[in-house]
């Protein structure tokens, strides 16, 4: 049976010029900083993210919680929106190794603003608590891979450094969001501290992550690595299909972003499903189900069934995320199954 998969673009496959890369790079112990793959990496992603450097690390989770204990200390606080991935999603990291506290913030379908970051702020004299960092997520997975844009990210930064904040971006798929605001990603957090973007989701690289900062932050957050576990020898073999990533990569992701419109177009013309356009940004697509038509349960096992992948990750609702693995051709042939059972 053939296989449409929309769970996640974390399930992209790396390209045959990946492998051809993988085999051939030249490598040495990152841990001597000798290999020239991952130090080559860590020098483009520094330079096309606009920061002084940056460090490769083996997860997303990983570069967060990095970032995190390099921003903060134990009992302090961290602003973030309440639907945020490192809150949702990272197993509590934050608590259970970081030690920080969270402060949940409300938004505009994921876009942190102003008015949002004041409403949550507790005064120093009155708690005795730090509110050190604001997390941003751009885009935002749980809100629907909604964006924020330059001006949004800068009015948050602006206010996150009027109360003595740093600012963190969870870029999982950041050039994503740049894609779709035709915008560089350099420019969307040229205001922010650190950011962590995914070589592995959109971008189709097997493994990895890279988190950027000024050079004192990466020198921290490289310790921290280390104690987390994520030093990895001779890791240039997948720095090499993350070299890809950010050169071959970047560009098509507008493919991406724009195969999910359609398909949310096409969802949206199917009786009990609905998907809120007006957060349709990129490639993540939230789709609700009208419960008398079926779960969102039901309606992932039944696709399943007929060999298209999705998943149940919101009440209610199943996710459908476009890639480099899925054409439009595929997308349309997903459409007419969803069409069948529904
Ligand atoms: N997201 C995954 C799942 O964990 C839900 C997905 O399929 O979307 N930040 C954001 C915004 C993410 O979406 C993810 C992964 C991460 C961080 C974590 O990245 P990894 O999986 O590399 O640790």
């Amino acid at each position: 049976m053939k296989i449409i998969e929309l769970r996640s673009d974390t399930l992209t496959q790396a390209t045959p010029e990946m492998r051809e890369a993988m085999k051939n790079a030249v490598v040495g112990d990152d841990v001597y900083g000798e290999d020239p793959t991952i130090n080559e990496l860590q020098e483009l992603g520094a330079k096309v993210l606009g920061k002084e450097a940056a460090l490769y690390v083996p997860s997303g989770t990983m570069g967060n919680l990095a970032a995190l204990l390099t921003h903060c200390k134990p009992s302090e606080e961290v602003m973030l929106e309440k639907n945020a991935h490192i809150y949702y999603f990272e197993r509590g990291g934050m608590a259970s190794v970081a030690g920080l506290l969270p402060n949940l913030l409300d938004s505009d379908n994921g876009v942190v603003k102003p008015e949002h970051i004041k409403a949550s702020f507790r005064p120093i004299a009155a708690q005795d608590l730090k509110t050190s960092l604001l997390v941003l997520e751009n885009t935002h997975n749980l809100c629907g891979g909604t964006v924020s844009t330059v001006e949004d990210m800068d009015a948050a930064c602006e206010t996150a450094k009027e109360y003595g904040m740093k600012v963190h971006v969870d870029g999982a798929r950041l050039f994503n969001a740049a894609a779709y605001l035709k915008v560089s990603a350099a420019d969307l957090i040229k205001n922010v501290d650190s950011a962590m973007v995914c070589l592995s989701k959109g971008l189709c690289a097997p493994v990895g992550s890279l988190l950027v900062g000024d050079k004192d932050f990466i020198v921290k957050a490289r310790q921290w690595r280390s104690i987390l576990g994520g030093s990895m020898r001779q890791a240039g073999h997948i720095a090499a299909a993350g070299m890809l990533a950010l050169t071959k990569m970047v560009d098509r992701l507008h493919i991406d972003n724009e195969n999910a419109f359609f398909l949310a177009e096409e969802l949206n013309k199917i009786d009990g499903l609905y998907v809120n356009m007006a957060a349709q940004h990129t490639n993540l697509i939230y789709c609700n189900i009208d419960p008398k038509l079926m779960t969102a349960e039901e309606f992932e096992k039944k696709l399943g069934k007929r060999g298209v992948r999705v998943i149940a990750l919101k009440t209610g609702m199943i996710r459908l995320v476009t890639h480099n693995d899925v054409s439009i051709d595929d997308i349309k042939e997903a459409v007419e199954i969803i069409k069948e059972i529904c």
